[in-house]
Parts: C-alpha cells; structure tokens; sequence
C-alpha cells in the first residue's frame, strides 16, 4: 500500500500529464525553459501543500438532525481544502457497502462512514483493510468482532441519552403513567442504546410503563403515521406520554395527536432527541416538553481524527461528544444560541 506522499506526488504526476497532453492536443506550446512568467504546471514543491481524498459514506437525509451533520461535514472539508467524495445512501445499507467500495477502487486516503445499522460490516470492512486505507466511523457505532477494523468512533454516548429522557419523563408524569415509544431506524445504534437506556431508568419507576412500541424510521411521516395507529389503538386513550427517539418522528408525532383532537405537550407529554431548532419552536409553542441534546455538527472532530491519522498520529478508539438536555421552560432563552 503506497503512503500518503507517494500517492499524492503520483496524483500530482498524473494531473500533470494530463495538462501537458491537453496543452499539446490544443496545440499550445509550453513557454520554453527560462522564461521568468512561464504559466508551466507547477512544480513537485506542491506536493506537500496537496489535500488528501476522503470517502464518505453518509446515511441519508432523513431528518434535521441528519441535513445539519452533512453541512457540517461538508463545510468542514471545504474550510480545510479536502478533497470529499460524498456519497448519500438514502438509508440503505446495500448503498453503503457499494460506496465503500467504491472508495476502494478509487483508492481514497481516508474512508469515513455513518453506518446505518450496527451489523454486516465485517466483510467489507476487511476488504478496505486489505486494502491498507482507514476508517474512521462517526455518527453510529458497528459491531465487529476485530476492532482493528476501523481506527476511532466519534459520536455521542446513544444509552445516555436514554437515561436523560427518561428521568425527565419521570419528573414531567409524576412517575407513573402509559408511555408510547416511537424507535428509530431498527438495528441503528442509536435505537437500540436509546431504548436501552430508556428501559434501564425507567425499572426506578416501575409505575412508568411502555405500553405501545414501534419504528418510526426517525421521520417525520412515519412519527406521524405510527403516532396516528397508537393513538385509535384499543390501548390509545391510555397513553399520557410519547418517548421518540428523534425531534422528527415527534414532530410528526404532534401532527398526529392534533389530528385526534388531543393537546400535544399537555394531554401527551412528548420528549425527544436531537434538540433541532423545530423542537426549540414547538417547546416555545407548548407542544413539546423536552428534547435531550445529540450534536450533529461533528464536522470538526471528524477532521480533526482524520488529520491525525493521516499524520499517523496515535488516535483514541472512542471519542464521545458532549450534550445537554433543554426543556420547555427556558426554551425561548436557549433557541437563541442554538446553530442547527
Ligand atoms: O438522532 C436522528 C438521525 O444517528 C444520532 O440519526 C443519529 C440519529 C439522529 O436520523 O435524527
């Protein structure tokens, strides 16, 4: 496997030639040797100053959460002048593992990636091994049986954030009560561990019980169409509280217990994830109670691992990002410095 150096100076020799070639095909000539204001391809001294290709490998865009990381990501690459081959897999899993690839064939510097589920990443994986390139996961976490298959994994502590929520649903009910649950894409790191999180605070309050569970797929429509099926379920006058896994899926979530003549946030109370700016406005309006913080804009961190890894710095296996929880009662003051 060429290094960094070698693959960059013969990128650069490439480019080069090509110029060269399209120079003599246009039928112009290079200024001869010695001419000070010579517009000749420059010479192999920028080759330190030559960026990195990085692969992408993003979910989707299925909600707020998920446009603001890719901005992020992004913007991040453009401020640092790399080079992003940024590829959306519109939530499916076969999508990924071909831009993985993919990014084989392209024999990228860096592979970086937000798997959609935890599972049936190990053939490909040992694939962009074989290959010698890293991988950096950021986002959603995989489970693997050799962890030398990817170097870090940055995102936020998923099973925490369940336990936040649930220790607000407990204060908000007065501990008891029948809870709907709206779960996130099924097999997705952050829909196991935010259930289990959940469920685990929740045995302290064993007056406080889950009696209607589904995916939601973390939208906004499918919060609104699950929402809408609880709610004219035989067990749908039970329900006092909504647990999504999401901002989105509760925003839909809202629509629907509208739609059914109920007040969202004071008939249903209703936590969620993310703390997008929409679950700012609807806790300003009274609709929604909480929203436990998940930051999306890892844009920085992801550069910063990809960097050090590109410099073969050594790199911490879990990086965790840092969150808050925001409740109605200080909304308007907190949507203010909010960025996403
Ligand atoms: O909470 C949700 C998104 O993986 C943390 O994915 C992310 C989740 C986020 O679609 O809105």
């Amino acid at each position: 496997m060429p290094d960094l150096a070698t693959k960059l100076t013969h990128r650069l020799a490439i480019a080069s030639l090509t110029i060269t070639a399209l120079l003599a095909f246009s039928g112009c000539e290079k200024k001869p040797a010695g001419d000070a204001h010579a517009s000749a391809p420059k010479p192999a001294a920028d080759a330190s100053k030559a960026k990195a290709r990085i692969g992408f490998s993003q979910i989707g865009a299925e909600s707020d959460w998920r446009k603001a990381n890719t901005d992020s990501i992004q913007a991040e690459a453009a401020a640092r002048g790399y080079d992003l081959v940024f590829v959306d897999a519109q939530q499916k899993q076969e999508n990924q593992i071909k831009a993985l690839r993919s990014f084989i064939v392209q024999d990228v510097d860096v592979i970086a990636f937000s798997p959609v589920v935890e599972t049936g990443w190990e053939p490909v994986l040992k694939e962009i091994k074989q290959a010698g390139i890293p991988v950096v996961l950021t986002d959603r976490a995989v489970e693997v049986s050799d962890p030398d298959l990817f170097i870090t994994f940055i995102g936020a502590d998923f099973v925490e954030e369940g336990r936040r929520a649930a220790r607000v649903m407990a204060k908000i009910t007065g501990g008891k009560g029948s809870i709907a649950e709206l779960q996130g894409t099924p097999g997705s790191a952050p829909a196991i561990d935010r259930k289990k999180g959940f469920e685990e605070e929740l045995k302290n309050h064993p007056d406080l019980k889950i009696i209607k569970t589904q995916t939601g797929e973390f939208t906004r429509a499918k919060g609104r169409e699950v929402m809408e099926t609880f709610l004219k379920s035989p067990e749908g006058k039970q329900i006092i509280a909504l647990y999504a896994h999401n901002d989105d899926m509760a925003l839909g979530a809202i629509q629907a217990i509208e739609e059914a003549g109920l007040k969202p946030g004071t008939d249903i109370k209703i936590i969620s994830i993310d703390a997008v700016r929409p679950a700012f406005d609807a806790m300003i309006a009274g609709k929604l109670n909480c929203t436990v913080e998940c930051n999306p804009l890892l844009g920085p961190q992801l550069f910063d691992a990809i960097e050090a890894v590109l410099a073969k710095q050594p790199v911490e296996k879990r990086i965790v990002t840092k969150a808050s929880v925001f409740e109605q009662a200080t909304a308007a003051e907190d949507i203010k410095t909010r960025k996403y």
